[in-house]
């Protein structure tokens, strides 16, 4: 029996608080990863000897730094930018970069620690990462962005490389940033290689990486309805979010026979009780990303729908939700409402949008629900194969990729099942099989490089 705090799971996550002071959420996606890997490992010394937990909780790096620039009225500035490198057992560092006004070491080890258990889902070698900065991008011109990204990029570009790491998008980072960062490494490094996925096509991007954590995510709730002999086609989904993530997720759903009743932002939700049209949600992803506009714009442009101003769009009856804004935007109260509407099935394209009490409600009432790190894990499976093309010096079809997506996003799911099956096999718990499934083959790699 080994030492240390892996004796119960009290005992450990305690070890984890003490740590981690003031990171709040990263001792949140460590409990709720904790709680199932704890009672998988019970029977398997080998995972405690080694302190396999443990050593996935402690990231391998984190590197912070400061990160001046001047804005349009020559003032300067200055950020903190960081990379937390998680663990690169399977594959090179892999994760997105945020820019948010709220970002924090917290928000990124977090961020990083569930990309490690997602990248393994997708089955291709990545590791997990994640990066980011307190730079707020609303309100700024295109020429304070692209001098933030530079001087970002001046400090990132030495810790990061294509079998390195190799940072993407994320909140507030889009194909825009990723030009502006991408420029500047080649600058700097003199290398035209795939050090940044997310690319434009016309310099190594993959066709569909945009749509596919939005895709991703809808074909991972369709694959869950399917099991139950259910479908989308003629269900009400309720949204949230307004960016990459959620306007392909409810293209997708349109696709697919559904109707989007909502969107949001961090101002509030819209509510179209027609549902969101292709026009309109064409409309949308216009005003956000070319106007970099606000979700309330929207009842002014679509007379029948109405704008719900610091509110999130939980209480409207619908069959399916899929919150794809951000951290924790889905809490216990919410669920509830959620389940007392009827709402059967629960996708996460956000990052650990739902609480630890609001996940526990949706174990409880025995809804299909998959969370972010097996559903949204489409958008970073498709910067898996942005690499692959990348090294090879070559792009795939539309279709290819189309197939290669929809199949990996099966894959996870149909893993999920195989681990998160109850005993009496009346239920599915995605996020144990989500876990544990991602868990095992990062650890299994740990045990064979030994202590290190
Ligand atoms: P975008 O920047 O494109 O969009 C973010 C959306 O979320 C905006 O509508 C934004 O509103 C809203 N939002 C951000 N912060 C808050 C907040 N504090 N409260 C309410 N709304 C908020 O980001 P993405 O769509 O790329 O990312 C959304 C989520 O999906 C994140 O959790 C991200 O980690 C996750 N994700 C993204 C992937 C990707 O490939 N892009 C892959 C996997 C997961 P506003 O404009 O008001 O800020
Ligand atoms: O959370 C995520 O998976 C992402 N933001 C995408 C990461 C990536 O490397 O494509």
């Amino acid at each position: 029996m080994a030492i240390d705090d892996h004796v119960d799971l009290e005992g450990f996550m305690n070890g984890v608080k003490a740590r981690n002071p003031g990171q709040p959420e990263f001792v949140q996606a460590v409990q709720e990863v904790a709680e199932d890997v704890f009672d998988y490992i019970s029977d398997k010394e080998a995972y405690h000897e080694y302190q396999i937990l443990r050593r996935i909780a402690e990231p391998d790096r984190v590197v912070s730094f400061r990160v001046c620039w001047e804005d349009d009225n020559g003032n300067t500035r200055v950020q903190r930018g960081w990379r937390v490198q998680n663990n690169n057992s399977i594959g090179p560092y892999k994760g997105g970069l945020r820019f948010h006004r709220d970002v924090t070491e917290s928000v990124l080890k977090f961020l990083a620690f569930e990309q490690t258990f997602k990248n393994s889902l997708t089955g291709l070698p990545m590791g997990g990462a994640k990066g980011g900065a307190n730079f707020n991008p609303k309100g700024k011109s295109d020429h304070e962005v692209m001098r933030f990204c530079q001087s970002f990029m001046t400090e990132l570009y030495r810790h990061v490389g294509e079998d390195i790491d190799v940072p993407a998008g994320d909140i507030g980072v889009g194909a825009r940033e990723i030009g502006y960062m991408f420029g500047q490494y080649k600058r700097i490094t003199n290398k035209f290689v795939g050090v940044l996925t997310g690319k434009g096509l016309e310099f190594g991007g993959s066709l569909i990486r945009t749509e596919a954590t939005g895709y991703g995510a809808i074909y991972f709730l369709q694959r869950m309805l399917q099991r139950k002999d259910e479908s989308i086609e003629g269900k009400r989904c309720v949204i949230s979010g307004s960016g990459n993530v959620a306007t392909h997720a409810a293209e997708k759903v349109i696709h697919l026979g559904g109707t989007v009743l909502t969107l949001s932002d961090s101002g509030g939700y819209i509510y179209d009780e027609d549902g969101i049209s292709p026009e309109k949600l064409a409309w949308v992803k216009e005003h956000k990303t070319l106007r970099r506009g606000r979700i309330s714009d929207y009842a002014d442009e679509f007379k029948g729908s109405k704008f719900y101003p610091g509110e999130r769009p939980w209480s409207v009856p619908c069959d399916l939700a899929a919150p794809c804004a951000t951290q924790n935007e889905l809490d216990e109260n919410d669920a509830r409402a959620l389940v007392a509407n009827g709402c059967i099935g629960v996708a996460e394209g956000a990052n650990m949008p739902t609480t630890l009490d609001g996940v526990h409600v949706f174990k409880d009432a025995k809804l299909l629900y998959a969370p972010g790190k097996a559903a949204n894990a489409g958008g970073v499976a498709v910067s898996g194969l942005e690499m692959s093309q990348n090294s090879a010096r070559i792009s795939w079809s539309e279709d290819e990729l189309q197939n290669l997506l929809v199949e990996i996003m099966n894959n996870i799911h149909d893993r999920c099942v195989e681990y998160g099956r109850t005993e009496d096999d009346t239920y599915i718990d995605y996020v144990k099989g989500a876990n544990i499934a991602g868990f095992v083959k990062v650890a299994d790699a740990m045990l064979a490089y030994g202590v290190v």
